[in-house]
């Protein structure tokens, strides 16, 4: 770039603004992250997650080999039209892998400009909106009994929102119940077989959330995971049968290829719909936020190609009355929480955050200033996003190949996980 063209906006010099290295990290304090560090003349640097849970190496190649190249000299002010060049310059578009690593820089150049502004990232979105961001924790168990012991546990940690998953008598390890300590989907190197039962999962699980509501009341927020499981008319079924227990929201009911199977659920329920953490595309969406199919959108900024889209996708989600709640799993990096705890901050039509916590060594790796506190993040009041990386630390954990699990029905046939 040319370090003699007039300076633009007030972060910095352009020629302070210059990127003169980009880097591909890739780590695994208990589970694999892709960091992208973008480093400008002045010193100063920024950080995006590249995290594609059990395809990650696949980012790190299209960054390093791909992106990296293009970056150099480039003015990190121009965040819009960096990402108009990956996006429309590139001439394949959209996909996860494409979207998160556009996700990455994006969020790099943000954290930049915001540190050189001086200012936390919410503030260069517009300032905030609210005092803190309402998050959920999950709650599991291997039967009723035990999940509603759970959401206790999480009740007792002052969260005001708990998603809540549980055995399925006759399922072997089915979605969301924890195996060791922790809940984590993505186990071994090559992908657990499990097998699913639909008519055993929609038996438990409204009894589920009458014992929940039975222990618990009626003030405390209580989510659920379907995780793609069902057809349409089956989620339709389900919706219907949760109504009395007043959910917050009944997540990925059925696959969403397919938008208009949503028309079906909404014909039979009041019960409102989250939708999208597979999501890296506002287009993925359109016909759900158009039609007003769902009440939430869970794409969040790492997989649906950073804080320039995912703005652009809430913003369009605001006109039809959906609100956001982000995908938060512990394969979105700190790196990412940092950065949709900002966007969240701002946000107008803010829904909810997941939020899972990181192991020890995953927060060691990613220092960050944000805080749980009666039931809410709070991002920091430092410039930038506020999550920071400590190389030495990072490579003392190298990648470990992990992918999901894959689901049959009993009878053999390949089903949706
Ligand atoms: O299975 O993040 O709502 N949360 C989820 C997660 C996803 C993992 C997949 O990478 O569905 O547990
Ligand atoms: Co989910």
């Amino acid at each position: 770039m040319n370090a003699s063209a007039p300076d633009e906006g007030c972060a910095g010099s352009v020629r302070d603004r210059e990127i003169v290295a980009a880097r591909v990290i890739v780590t695994c304090p208990g589970r694999n992250f892709v960091t992208l560090k973008i480093e400008t003349r002045s010193g100063v640097y920024g950080l995006g997650d590249a995290t594609l849970n059990g395809r990650e190496l696949a980012v790190a190649s299209y960054l390093a080999d791909h992106v990296v190249p293009n970056l150099i000299g480039r003015d990190a002010g121009r965040i819009e039209d960096t990402w108009q060049f990956l996006y429309r310059g590139a001439y394949w578009r959209r996909g996860p892998v494409t979207m998160t690593a556009i996700a990455a820089v994006d969020v790099a150049l943000w954290d930049i400009v915001a540190k050189l502004a001086g200012m936390p990232l919410y503030q260069l979105l517009g300032g905030r909106s609210r005092e803190g961001v309402l998050v959920y924790g999950h709650a599991n168990g291997r039967d009723i009994e035990e999940a509603s012991e759970q959401v206790g546990r999480y009740i007792e940690k002052g969260f005001r929102a708990v998603r809540a998953q549980c055995g399925v008598p006759g399922v072997h390890k089915p979605y969301g119940v924890a195996r060791g300590k922790a809940y984590e989907p993505a186990e071994s190197e090559l992908p657990v077989e499990t097998v699913w039962s639909t008519p055993a999962y929609l038996n438990v699980v409204p009894q589920l959330f009458e014992r929940l509501r039975a222990d618990h009341g009626p003030d405390i927020e209580l989510l659920h995971d379907v995780h793609h499981r069902l057809t349409p008319i089956e989620a339709a079924r389900l919706a219907r049968d949760l109504e009395p227990y007043r959910l917050f929201w009944l997540e990925d009911a059925t696959p969403a290829e397919n938008q208009r199977a949503f028309e079906l659920i909404r014909r039979h329920s009041v019960t409102p719909l989250a939708v999208g953490e597979v999501f890296n595309s506002i287009w993925d969406a359109k016909h759900l936020i158009e039609a007003q199919l769902i009440d939430f959108i869970r794409a969040t900024i790492v997989h649906a190609g950073g804080i320039t889209h995912v703005r652009r996708l809430a913003d369009f989600a605001a006109l039809h009355q959906v609100r956001t709640g982000f995908h938060g799993a512990t394969d979105l990096s700190p790196v990412c929480m940092g950065a949709a705890l900002h966007f969240d901050t701002w946000v107008p039509n803010f829904g909810i955050q997941e939020y899972m916590f990181h192991t020890e060594e995953t927060d060691a790796v990613f220092p960050h200033d944000y805080v749980f506190r009666e039931g809410r993040l709070h991002c920091g009041e430092r410039p930038g996003h506020g999550v920071d990386i400590d190389e030495a630390l990072a490579r003392k954990f190298p990648y470990r190949p992990k992918q999901l699990p894959v689901a049959r029905l009993a009878d053999g046939t390949m089903w949706d996980w």
